[in-house]
């Protein structure tokens, strides 16, 4: 097959050359229209490229991070969510129990990172929006490729986004489990923010490299000269901003969400966590801090939480039964350790209790390779929970019966719940009714 020679101004059109001409001589009606309308200046390799650059650096951890809270959950236990992922499981390790701030960082980043990187990933879309109109949408077949990659890049990060903010506002809005959208959706943009890297990075270096513009300011703001990525605008209009004011505007953006959401992992900042639903209003005392489910919410009444309430511990067919007044007369050990949700908010308190392994020990459990909790509550996706060997026998695990000096309140788990270094929040049970040691 031969390509026809194009004429000189023209653009190159690749195999099957008839077809990419036919497309641009049937232009559908508006698209000239909408080509006029973006006129910024500011559009070009250079402010996409900075923008590229700090989502490259930023969204591999993000992506990381994320993967690190599905395997935290622990999917040797089947307690990872999605439960069944196929081949695409990636190689798992029993989460350490140190440091004790392990998950809290993670998924804090993943949260907090995810959230402040919005703005960037919005002006890196509108740097690049004209190109959503381009007519011919593609000139070859690679072309026509890489532009599904692009739909899957752009769907990919808005869906990660959108799924990922209304999961932390509590808005199950979608009528999809939160989890399995979100992994799946994970892979895709993963998938295709590796080849869109693969196929953008020398331009990106390329702009870079070249003549910056950061010091530009209006007056002297204008367009570069037209680009093969087609980014610079054919008919630029008089700049209205520069190109570090499209900048600052998107790091003050950043900046603002950083304000806003910080307070909910650093507890001397939580009234600053304006835009979390657990940010705010934690009551006062000692046991005023973010509650995730309260006991009312679980259906755990003050009758079943009350004097009649007994701890049943396992091994093997021995069973051990306690009463509070019974576990309080054990040997208390106190830490300071994080509640850290996997929504995004965190928490450090001094919890005091009973370590998980003299508990073990009660019960004539050796070689401790897990321990499954249940609580009072029932239903309900975090009724129950298994910890590794490692995560029973820290000295710091806990079967907390008290915290900063008072007794748990029913909203924290009264009469006693699980904290361990580094857990994640979802499998510090609360209302713990049973404790089932594997050795
Ligand atoms: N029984 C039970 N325990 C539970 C939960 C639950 O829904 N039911 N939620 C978990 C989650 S997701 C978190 S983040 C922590 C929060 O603990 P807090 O409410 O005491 O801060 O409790 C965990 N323990
Ligand atoms: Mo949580």
């Amino acid at each position: 097959m031969t390509t026809d020679a194009p004429p000189p101004h023209e653009p190159r059109y690749a195999v099957p050359a008839r077809l990419w001409r036919a497309l641009d001589r049937h232009r559908p009606p508006g698209v000239d229209a909408v080509e006029r309308a973006w006129r910024s200046p500011v559009r070009g390799p250079w402010l996409t490229s900075v923008l590229g650059a700090v989502l490259l650096a930023a969204l591999p951890l993000v992506v990381v991070t994320g993967l690190l809270d599905w395997i935290a959950y622990g999917p040797r236990f089947d307690q990872a969510f999605p439960r069944d992922v196929g081949w695409l499981h990636p190689p798992v390790f029993d989460w350490p129990t140190r440091p004790a701030w392990l998950f809290r960082v993670t998924q804090g980043l993943h949260v907090t990172l995810g959230i402040v990187l919005v703005p960037v990933v919005l002006a890196k879309l509108w740097s690049v929006v004209p190109k959503l109109f381009a007519w011919p949408p593609a000139r070859s077949v690679a072309q026509v490729l890489e532009r599904l990659s692009l739909l899957l890049l752009v769907g990919g990060i808005l869906f990660q986004s959108v799924t990922g903010l209304l999961n932390v506002q509590y808005a199950y809005l979608f009528g999809f489990d939160f989890y399995t959208a979100h992994w799946y959706g994970a892979w895709i943009f993963t998938v295709a923010l590796v080849a869109h890297v693969a196929i953008k990075l020398p331009r990106m270096v390329t702009a870079l490299r070249g003549p910056g513009f950061a010091r530009t300011p209006v007056e002297r703001t204008a367009p570069e000269p037209s680009d093969p990525d087609g980014l610079v605008a054919r008919r630029p209009g008089p700049a209205t901003t520069s190109r570090r004011g499209v900048l600052a505007l998107t790091g003050g953006g950043a900046l603002l969400l950083a304000a806003l959401t910080v307070g909910q992992s650093v507890d001397a900042l939580r009234r600053t966590a304006l835009l979390l639903p657990r940010g705010r209003r934690v009551g006062d005392g000692p046991t005023g801090f973010p509650v995730n489910r309260t006991a009312a919410a679980a259906g755990v009444t003050a009758e079943r939480a009350g004097a009649g309430w007994r701890l049943s511990l396992r091994a093997g067919d021995r069973v051990v039964t306690l009463d509070r007044v019974g576990l309080l007369a054990l040997p208390q050990h106190t830490a300071t350790l994080p509640i850290a949700c996997v929504e995004g908010w965190s928490t450090s308190q001094t919890w005091t209790g009973v370590r998980l392994r003299d508990l073990a020990a009660l019960v004539g459990a050796t070689g401790l390779t897990a321990a499954r909790v249940g609580s009072l509550e029932r239903g309900g996706l975090f009724s129950r929970a298994t910890l590794h060997g490692g995560q029973v026998t820290d000295p710091d695990a806990l079967l907390a019966l008290r915290v900063n000096g008072v007794d748990l309140s029913p909203d924290h788990g009264f009469p006693a719940r699980v904290v361990v270094p580094a857990l994640p929040g979802v499998h510090c049970t609360k209302w713990v009714a049973e404790i089932v040691f594997d050795g």
